[in-house]
């Protein structure tokens, strides 16, 4: 389901990112951009993802992949952690990232004015076997379902590299609009309808960000590696945005018009 031998390069930096590479994100649906959170940003979201998991009070949300009962130790429960989200306002560390002047910078340059906080996640792989994401568009869930479209930032917190599940996207998908999902593995696009020659990896240092259009095709595979591969991940909306409604999303992310099976 996935190439691994096409890698995209990041920019080297922020100072890098210009106009051009504005342009390059509409024709191609992303860029990504190296160093967009420092050394100790990402030490200080890595240990506000611990505090928030390990606090049995949070008002975070934390989904597990085992039943917790079984997990006996601190390092089982942490292994067990697919996604923290909703912490923006739990964990000052991890608002500062969320409301972070370079990525709020980037993100409005790309949608061309104000924009607001749609949605935080941390998404955690874990070693051994760290489960796959199919390929899917962000916009086909439906809390990011906005008549506008959104900008996702996938910010790597370890090296996430072929081999522990880095992000894989198809350059130019958002320009199909949105195409129907199904509940498969997950909800996702039909695999048999995902142009997997065309796929290229995103390999990023910790502090690295992928920034990608709401409808793009994406995915992350299997993390087999002895490495941990942890993320956070934003979505912005124009300020103005509304959701889509319920007939606008149908339309767009299921098989109504279609009726193609999957
Ligand atoms: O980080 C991951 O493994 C998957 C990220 C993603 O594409 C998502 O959750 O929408």
């Amino acid at each position: 389901m996935y190439r691994f031998d096409r890698c995209y390069t990041p920019l080297s930096s922020l100072n890098d990112f210009t106009e051009e590479h504005v342009k390059a994100y509409r024709e191609q649906g992303f860029i990504a951009i190296d160093q967009v959170l420092q050394k100790g940003e990402v030490e200080a979201s890595v240990s506000a993802i611990m505090e928030v998991m390990f606090d049995l009070e949070t008002k975070a949300k934390i989904q597990f992949t085992k039943p917790q009962h079984e997990l006996t130790s601190d390092v089982e429960r942490e292994l067990a952690v697919r996604k923290v989200s909703e912490f923006v306002d739990v964990h000052t560390a991890l608002h500062a990232a969320a409301y972070h002047p370079s990525i709020l910078s980037v993100v409005e340059r790309l949608l061309g004015g104000p924009v607001k906080l749609a949605q935080d996640q941390a998404l955690l792989k874990p070693p051994y076997g760290g489960g796959e994401k199919p390929w899917h568009q962000d916009m086909a869930y439906g809390n990011l379902s906005y008549e506008k479209a959104v900008v996702g930032v996938w910010i790597a917190l370890d090296n996430a590299g072929l081999g522990n599940g880095c992000m894989h996207v198809i350059p130019q998908s958002h320009r199909d609009g949105g195409v129907p999902h199904y509940a498969v593995r997950d909800w996702q696009i039909c695999d048999r309808y995902v142009p997997v020659e065309e796929d290229v990896a995103i390999p990023l240092n910790p502090g690295g960000a992928l920034f990608f259009h709401g409808l793009l095709y994406h995915g992350t595979p299997f993390n087999f590696s002895t490495h941990r591969r942890r993320a956070l991940q934003f979505h912005y909306a124009p300020s103005e945005a509304q959701k889509m409604s319920p007939g606008e999303y149908k339309r767009m992310f299921t098989n109504e018009l279609t009726n193609a099976e999957c």
